[in-house]
């Protein structure tokens, strides 16, 4: 029978590449691909759960919550905060950091996530998913605030997605590479399918909100004009375009077989007195480490992604990721202005 790696096996079978690790490592990522695993069959189960539909909550940024996003937050923080290895959790549906209950042990790492981003999709049965990032707590913090987490994409020891599609996958980095792991629900374990992902440097397909056409600014116009201008245009060629209103989605076809993912500041978001669309910390951060990891790009379009200094947990930042000679043509495009 052939053998298969599971997750586990991945992790512990990488950290013999590191003389210093202890196999901690296992154990925190453990936690989180439990999590995972309670919302894939959540997410699964659908209205058979009695889980969709609309709480009558906002979140920290004035949208509407979804019962499952309450729900899979609250699975998150339980699959977690025993275990000893977090000091503070934030996530997208809490305003504050969420320090770890004084009847369980501190760890030595912090988690920043998006417990089911995408959730605008769920009642429609379109694919969502988890996003996360994990940072090492400073060394002398017992009790990390707000300020703790407020590191530049660069200080990222993890960071990883679950994507809740056709399949169930839990795709990580550790700074070591990307790969793709699928649910064997027969055995109930991430089993490696897509070992080394490498995102192709050229592609022509893109994903972009084209509703916001009208208030994006000049380098987007006219690289996406260019773009739809096709073989008669500029490039010479035909390009296509997917949307799918889940980030975790549309990064993850870029994942696999090239793309570009834009969300850029526009002056809609401007007169909002935003950054941008997509949440830092726990969606532009942990993607950008995944992306660069597999040979992408990630840039806001005055700086890359990851060097970004946070002010704020719930800070927002025009993200522009995917293939690198795409990325590379936008933020010349910037430079010219
Ligand atoms: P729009 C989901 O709410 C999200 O944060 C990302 O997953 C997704 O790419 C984006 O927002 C969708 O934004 O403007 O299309 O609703």
């Amino acid at each position: 029978m052939a053998s298969v790696t599971t997750l586990s096996k991945f992790i512990i079978e990488n950290e013999r590449n590191y003389p210093e690790a202890t196999g901690e490592f296992t154990a925190v990522l453990n936690d989180v691909v439990v999590a995972c695993k309670r919302l894939s069959d959540l997410v699964n189960m659908g209205a058979l759960a009695n889980v969709l539909g609309a709480a009558e909550t906002e979140n920290v940024q004035g949208e509407q919550q979804k019962k499952l996003d309450i729900i899979s937050n609250n699975v998150f923080i339980e699959s977690i905060e025993w275990s000893g290895h977090f000091a503070g959790m934030a996530s997208e549906e809490m305003e504050d950091v969420y320090p770890i209950p004084k009847e369980y042990p501190r760890g030595k790492y912090l988690i920043t996530f998006d417990p089911l981003d995408g959730s605008s999709n769920i009642d429609v049965n379109v694919s969502v998913g988890t996003i996360f990032s994990i940072l090492r707590c400073p060394d002398d913090v017992e009790e990390p605030t707000a300020e703790d987490f407020l590191r530049p994409g660069t200080e990222q020891v993890c960071a990883g997605y679950c994507l809740y599609g056709s399949a169930t996958m839990m795709v990580l980095t550790m700074g070591a590479g990307v790969n793709g792991f699928t649910l064997d629900r027969a055995i109930g374990e991430f089993v490696l399918t897509h070992p080394a992902m490498m995102i192709p440097q050229d592609t022509n397909e893109f994903a972009i909100n084209a509703s916001n056409q009208r208030h994006w600014e000049a380098p987007v116009k006219r690289y996406i004009d260019e773009l739809l201008a096709g073989k008669d245009g500029a490039r010479g060629q035909e390009f296509n375009m997917r949307w799918i209103g889940s980030m975790v989605g549309d990064v993850h076809r870029l994942l696999c077989r090239g793309g570009i993912f834009l969300y850029p500041i526009d002056e809609k978001i401007k007169a909002q007195g935003k950054e941008g669309r997509l949440r830092l910390l726990y969606e532009a951060n942990p993607m950008s480490f995944i992306v660069e990891q597999a040979g992408g790009l990630s840039h806001t379009g005055t700086e890359r992604v990851m060097e970004v200094q946070p002010h704020g947990l719930h800070q927002r930042v025009p993200v522009l990721m995917g293939s690198k000679n795409e990325i590379e043509r936008l933020i010349a495009y910037h430079q010219e202005g």
